[in-house]
């Protein structure tokens, strides 16, 4: 069975913790749960943000490469592939904006390459043999990335970083990237044909990103926006796609992410907007990662779990001790605080 780890965001030491406390040893090189009965399933967005990336990095690694692990990619691995591969006319298939480059500071920081200097404003992935240990690193940490799926399945459980559709899995799955439940794909599964064309809004791989590792999201009633974390206007939100659309949705407070069901709560909902919310009816429990929620952790719906607790923000990191529960519980979350001390009710392993 599996415990499904949320977003670490380079917090190494609340990883270590929250793993010891799940049982899991370091043994042989990799951390392990005890005669191997066990495995942990990350959500992915592993780097940017935290304090020591390239140190989760070697951890996750060793785990995934010891098979005591699986993992699914995360936005913030997607958006560092494309942040360091040319698009062929001079510049790369992420913008190198401001608002993107401070998304991605902490792990060029840590790697020791300084994205100000012009030297620095490059893709790690260009050439074979960039200049500097640091962006060396990078590079062979970037290409091992690759190699992430973007959603798994296996006979109990998905997982996918922030939304699961049919409809998404399946255009992941027509293309290079499809999941092998149970084993680390050995060859890059997001190689360079399939980055240049999710970077591209017209494509199928495009589409299977945006659902899979970014959500579901609606454009806002003409004339509305909003200010997001990064002090950007907003004319569109995420919602929460796990909601039954049989239930009553009326306003943006019932269907809305943080900050939109606050700031634009009382708008009302139209037709088309709640056509898109897919909500899900699988039989299989779905664990994501990605919302930066706060609080108790708890199930959003019987079959639905995000684990990302904003242990990057002064949260919890979270994860989910999964015996095949077909109906998910609050019971079964554990999880550490940023320092690597527990927080919540104790819980008791078996
Ligand atoms: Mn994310």
């Amino acid at each position: 069975m599996y415990d499904i780890i949320g977003d670490i965001h380079g917090h190494h030491e609340a990883l270590r913790a929250l793993l010891y406390r799940l049982g899991y040893r370091f043994r042989g090189g990799a951390w392990r749960f005890p005669g191997a009965r066990r495995r942990a399933l990350f959500v992915g967005d592993f780097i940017d943000r935290g304090p020591q990336i390239p140190e989760t990095l070697a951890l996750v690694r060793g785990m995934l490469e010891a098979d005591s692990a699986l993992a699914v990619m995360g936005n913030h691995e997607y958006n560092a592939l494309t942040w360091h591969t040319p698009d062929g006319n001079g510049g790369w298939l992420r913008r190198h904006t401001v608002t993107h480059r401070k998304q991605h500071d902490a792990t060029l920081e840590q790697y020791g390459i300084d994205s100000a200097a012009p030297e620095g404003d490059r893709g790690v992935l260009d050439i074979p043999s960039p200049r500097g240990r640091g962006a060396r690193r990078l590079r062979e940490d970037l290409q091992w990335l690759r190699a992430l799926p973007l959603y798994l399945e296996t006979d109990s459980v998905r997982v996918v970083h922030a939304a699961w559709t049919d409809e998404a899995a399946a255009e992941a799955q027509n293309s290079r990237t499809s999941p092998r439940a149970g084993s680390h794909a050995p060859t890059p599964l997001v190689d360079d044909a399939f980055l240049h064309r999710s970077a591209f809004g017209q494509y199928r791989e495009s589409r299977a990103v945006e659902t899979l590792l970014k959500g579901i999201e609606i454009a806002l009633p003409e004339g509305a926006w909003y200010l997001d974390k990064e002090g950007s206007r907003r004319h569109k939100t995420r919602i929460r796609w796990w909601l039954d659309p049989a239930a009553p949705v009326r306003t943006m407070a019932d269907i809305a992410m943080p900050p939109a069901d606050r700031e634009l709560g009382h708008l009302p909902v139209s037709p088309r907007q709640r056509e898109k919310l897919p909500g899900y009816t699988g039989s299989l429990p779905v664990f994501v990662g990605h919302y930066w929620f706060t609080g108790t952790p708890a199930p959003v719906a019987p079959r639905v779990a995000c684990l990302d607790y904003s242990v990057a923000r002064g949260g919890i990191l979270c994860a989910y001790r999964f015996e095949g529960d077909p109906v998910l519980s609050g019971e079964h979350f554990v999880s550490v605080d940023a320092s690597g001390g527990p927080t919540g009710r104790p819980h008791r392993f078996a």
